[in-house]
C-alpha cells in the first residue's frame, strides 16, 4: 500500500533554528518541499542515522499542524523510523513530549509549534527538534541540521493513504514502521501526581477557593480539563477558553499582561478568583495571577524555589538553581540563602539540559514566562501552576501575601521588559553595534548618577562540556544591583524585535509597593538614551512591556 518515493529538492538557504526551533510563517512553510527538506535535514543528522530510531510527533494544534503531521509521518516510515509514538489529533504540549521522549526512552521527538506567535492561514508555524534527553536540540545539533539544510538534493516519503490519527490506542505496521497513536494527557498528568501534593490542592479547592485558568485556545485545553477538573476537582467554570483551535480563536497565544488581557481584566475586577494562571500555544510558559496582583516571572521563580519544600517531588531539596541571564536576579537572593550555586545561561531553554542532566541545578526558569525543572527538559507552564497551587495549599495565604513576605525577607528585583516588535532588521542590528561600541567606554564609568561596575556582550561558557556561546545580550550592571539588557529576539518572523530588558532592587521597605514602571522610571530613560533607540527606529515607546 505505501511505496518510498525519494524526491529531488533544492536546498533552501533560510532553516536556521532560532532560540527555539525553526519558526515561519505558515506561508513559508506551505511551499513546495518546505517542511520536508528541513524535517530531512534532522532526519539526516541524527546521530546513528534515523534508520531504527524511535520518536514522538505531535504539536500545539495549530493551522497546518495535522497536514504536517502526516508528511512527517510518511517522511519517517520512508526512512526507516522504527516507532513513532502520535499524539491523538495531533496533540501534545511541548513539557507532554519531553516527558514521552524520557519515560519511554526514546531517541528524539518532533513538536510542531510556534509557541507564543499567532497561528492561523495567516499566523506562524514552527519544528522543533527535542534529543534523547528530552530537551531542545542544542546549538551544535541545530547547526548541524542547518548545514545539512543548505546542502540538502533530496527527500524519502512514503507514499500512500494518510495515518488515522484521530483515534488513541490505533498502532499500525507501516512497512518497518509502528506508528503508534497515544493519548497526549495521561502520562503528563500522572507525572504530575507524582511531584505535587493533589491530596492537598483537593482540599484547598473543596474549602472554597476558587482559581480560573485560560488555556488561550492552545494545546493546554486538554490538560487544564484532565488535571484541574477530572483529578482535582476543581469546578468547569475554573476553565477559560480551554478547546484547542487552529488560528487560537484569532489572539496570541501568549500568557502575559497584553495578550491574556481578559484573564488580567478578570483577575483585577472585584469579584476576582482567588487564583488565575494561563499559558502558551505549546503549554510550556505559565504566568501567575493572584486577585489583584501579578506574580513577574522572575518572582515565581524565586518564590517556587524557595517554597520548593511545599511540593513532595521537592522535599529532597535543591541542587542548583539557574535563571537566563536577562531573568531578574531575584532567585539569586533565595540561592545564597539555601547556599546553592545559581547559574547563569543565555536566553533559550537548551541552555539548561547539560545543568538538568549533571543534577547541577533542579529548578530553572526564565523572564519570558518560563519556569521548570529536572522532572523534563522543558520549560513547563501547568507545571509552574500546580507549584503554585501546591504552595497555596500548603501557605493557605493569598498570592499577594506569598509574595509580599518574599520581598520582604530577601529585598524586591523591580523588573520589566520592553520589546520594540517588527523594527527594521538593518536598524535593529546597527542598534546593537552602537551599544557593543559604547562597552569599553561605559565599563567603570558613571550614567546619570549611577556607577557601572560591568558593560559587556554576554558569553557564556558552559561548566559541563566546555562550550561556548557568546554575543548573547548586551549587558550594563551597575554598582547598585540595577542592570540594563539588551537582545535581539531569535523567535519572530516579521522585522526583527529588540528586548530592553530593566532590572532595579531595593530592599527599602518604604519603596516595596512602589508601581514598577514608575521605580524604574529613570533607568527605562536612561535605557532608551544609551540605546538611541528613537533614532535607530523611530519609535519612542514599546510594543509590549511586560
Ligand atoms: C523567547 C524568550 C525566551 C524563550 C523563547 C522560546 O525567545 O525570550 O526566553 O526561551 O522565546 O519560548 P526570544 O529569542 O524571542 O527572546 V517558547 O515558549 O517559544 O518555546
Ligand atoms: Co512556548
Amino acid at each position: 500500500m505505501y511505496e518510498v518515493e525519494e524526491v529531488k529538492t533544492t536546498p533552501f538557504d533560510d532553516q536556521k533554528p532560532g532560540t527555539s526551533g525553526l519558526r515561519k510563517p505558515v506561508t513559508t512553510f506551505q511551499k513546495t518541499h518546505y517542511l520536508e527538506n528541513f524535517i530531512q535535514s534532522v532526519f539526516d543528522t541524527m546521530e546513528g542515522g534515523v534508520r531504527g530510531k524511535q520518536l514522538v510527533l505531535g504539536g500545539d494544534g495549530r493551522f497546518y499542524n495535522k497536514r504536517a503531521i502526516q508528511v512527517i509521518i510518511k517522511m519517517a516510515v520512508a526512512n526507516g523510523v522504527a516507532r513513532l509514538k502520535v499524539g491523538r489529533g495531533g496533540l501534545l504540549s511541548t513539557p507532554a513530549t519531553s516527558n514521552i521522549i524520557r519515560k519511554y526512552s526514546l531517541d528524539g521527538g518532533i513538536i510542531l509549534s510556534a509557541s507564543h506567535n499567532p497561528g492561523g492561514p495567516q499566523g506562524d508555524f514552527g519544528v522543533k527538534f527535542n534529543i534523547g534527553n528530552g530537551g531542545p536540540a542544542p546549538e551544535k545539533v541545530t547547526s548541524r541540521i542547518y548545514e545539512r539544510s543548505l546542502e540538502l538534493r533530496r527527500y524519502f516519503i512514503a507514499r500512500g493513504p494518510d495515518v488515522d490519527i484521530e483515534r488513541d490506542g490505533m498502532e499500525a505496521m507501516i512497512m518497518e514502521t509502528a506508528v503508534e497513536v497515544i493519548d497526549p494527557v495521561s502520562d503528563y498528568a500522572d507525572l504530575m501526581e507524582e511531584l505535587f501534593d493533589f491530596e492537598e490542592i483537593r482540599s484547598l479547592l473543596r474549602s472554597g477557593f476558587t482559581i480560573r485558568y485560560d488555556a488561550l485556545h492552545a494545546v493546554t485545553g486538554i490538560y487544564a480539563r484532565e488535571i484541574f477538573v477530572n483529578r482535582l476537582g476543581a469546578p468547569e467554570d475554573s476553565l477559560r477558553n480551554c478547546v484547542p483551535l487552529p488560528d487560537f480563536g484569532g489572539g496570541h497565544p501568549d500568557p502575559n499582561l497584553k495578550y491574556a488581557s481578559d484573564l488580567v481584566e478578570e483577575m483585577f475586577s472585584d469579584n476576582a478568583p482567588d487564583f488565575g494562571a494561563a499559558s502558551d500555544g505549546d503549554g510550556d510558559r505559565n504566568m501567575i495571577l493572584g486577585r489583584k496582583f501579578f506574580v513577574t516571572p522572575s518572582d515565581s521563580l524565586s518564590i517556587i524555589s524557595a517554597n520548593h519544600d511545599c511540593a513532595p517531588g521537592y522535599r529532597k531539596g535543591l541542587s542548583g538553581v539557574a535563571r537566563s541571564m536577562p531573568t531578574s536576579c531575584a532567585v539569586d537572593h533565595v540561592a545564597r540563602e539555601l547556599g546553592i550555586p545559581c547559574f547563569e545561561t543565555p536566553t533559550g531553554w537548551k541552555f539548561f539540559g547539560n545543568l538538568l542532566d549533571a543534577d547541577m541545578i533542579t529548578i530553572c526558569g526564565e523572564e519570558s514566562f518560563g519556569t521548570g525543572s529536572n522532572h523534563i527538559r522543558e520549560k513547563d507552564g501547568i507545571w509552574a501552576v500546580l507549584f503554585w497551587m501546591n504552595i497555596l495549599a500548603r501557605k493557605r495565604q493569598p498570592v499577594s501575601a506569598i509574595n509580599r513576605s518574599h520581598w520582604f525577607k530577601y529585598g524586591r528585583n523591580f523588573y520589566t521588559r520592553h520589546d520594540f516588535e517588527e523594527v527594521d532588521i538593518e536598524s535593529a542590528d546597527r542598534l546593537m553595534e552602537h551599544l557593543e561600541r559604547q562597552l569599553d567606554s561605559l565599563s567603570g564609568n558613571v550614567a546619570d548618577g549611577r556607577k557601572i561596575k560591568l558593560a559587556d556582550n554576554f558569553c557564556y561558557h558552559d561548566p559541563v562540556d566546555g562550550s561556548e556561546s557568546c554575543q548573547q545580550g548586551i549587558r550594563i550592571i551597575f554598582q547598585d544591583g540595577s542592570r540594563i539588557v539588551y537582545r535581539l529576539s531569535g523567535t519572530g518572523t516579521k522585522g526583527a524585535t529588540i528586548r530592553i530588558y530593566i532590572e532595579g532592587y531595593t530592599r527599602d521597605m518604604e519603596r516595596m509597593e512602589e508601581e514598577t514602571q514608575s521605580f524604574l522610571g529613570p533607568l527605562i530613560r536612561l535605557s532608551r538614551k544609551l540605546s538611541n533607540i528613537q533614532e535607530f527606529t523611530g519609535r519612542s515607546e514599546p510594543s509590549v512591556v511586560t
